[in-house]
């Protein structure tokens, strides 16, 4: 293990690992450039060790596989996991974020949220068809979280076995998106669907830009400009212009 796993939350660890373990099997893996400033930061803040790691791919059916784990100070430990479609494919896009302070996770969140009014079908039907779990402390959304769908789940897991039950819980959602990925055919730029899909992966960066706490964190970690360049260029960047994934 490499210095940067020290001190980080073990749901934190297990969940980065299974993402990493998920994305293996997708087909059409391959390494997407990551800016090397960004690739792996380092830094302190109030004399705590800070460091930010992201790691990107793309597959078949989607163009950023994005993970970035990081601690920023006062202990915070956070797993930051978003899959972008490719908007020629009628998929999902997939979230999950996990924020741990000094020991403790107060919030867990994971989704396949749909970029048109609803999930495209196979996804909602193997959604439906999955083992219902329970969490002890299900969390309010906030008011942005207009995007995700009816499977999103927000938690506070309350012990070990609801960590590892979150754990499973993702590992589902991204069994559902790695089958879909198989089996899409994808539709041409010009095609009004793809236009739509498009329109709503912009529409879902938009809104995703209006979670302050996320900008709060890194504005405090480093400082405003950074954090804005960060976001708009690396966490949630548009979707670059459809013409741009023509074949
Ligand atoms: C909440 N996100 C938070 C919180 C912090 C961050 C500090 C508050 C914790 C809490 O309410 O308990 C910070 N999250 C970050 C930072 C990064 C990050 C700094 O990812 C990255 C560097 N957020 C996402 C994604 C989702 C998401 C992909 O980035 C969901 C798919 C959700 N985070 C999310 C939600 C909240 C949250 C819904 C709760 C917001 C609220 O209650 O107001």
């Amino acid at each position: 293990m490499t210095s940067p796993a020290l001190g980080v939350h073990p749901l934190v660890d297990a969940l980065a690992e299974r993402i990493r373990q998920c994305w293996a099997e997708l087909p059409e893996l391959e390494p997407l450039a990551v800016d090397p400033a960004l690739e792996a930061i380092s830094g302190s803040l109030d004399g705590e060790d800070l460091y930010i790691r992201n790691e990107l791919w793309r597959s078949r059916g989607l163009r950023k596989l994005h993970l970035e784990t990081a601690r920023l100070g006062a202990g915070l430990q956070i797993l930051h996991c978003v899959f972008f479609p490719n908007p020629r494919y009628d998929l999902p896009v997939f979230g999950a974020d996990i924020v741990a302070g000094r020991g403790v996770v107060s919030a867990a969140i994971v989704d396949l949220s749909p970029v048109t009014g609803n999930l495209p079908q196979p996804v909602e039907a193997a959604l439906e068809a999955l083992p219902k779990r329970s969490f002890s402390q299900e969390r309010e959304l906030p008011a942005w979280g207009t995007i995700f769908s009816p499977y999103v789940r927000f938690i506070r897991p309350a012990d070990p076995a609801e960590e590892q039950l979150f754990v499973d819980l993702v590992a589902d959602y991204l069994q559902v998106l790695a089958e879909a990925s198989r089996r899409c055919e994808p539709q041409s730029v010009d095609h009004p669907s793809s236009v739509v899909r498009h329109q709503g992966q912009l529409s879902y960066c938009q809104q995703q830009k209006r979670n302050d706490k996320t900008r709060r964190v890194l504005e405090k970690a480093f400082n405003p400009q950074w954090a804005d360049r960060y976001i708009e260029e690396l966490l949630f960047d548009d979707p670059a212009s459809l013409t741009s994934f023509a074949a």
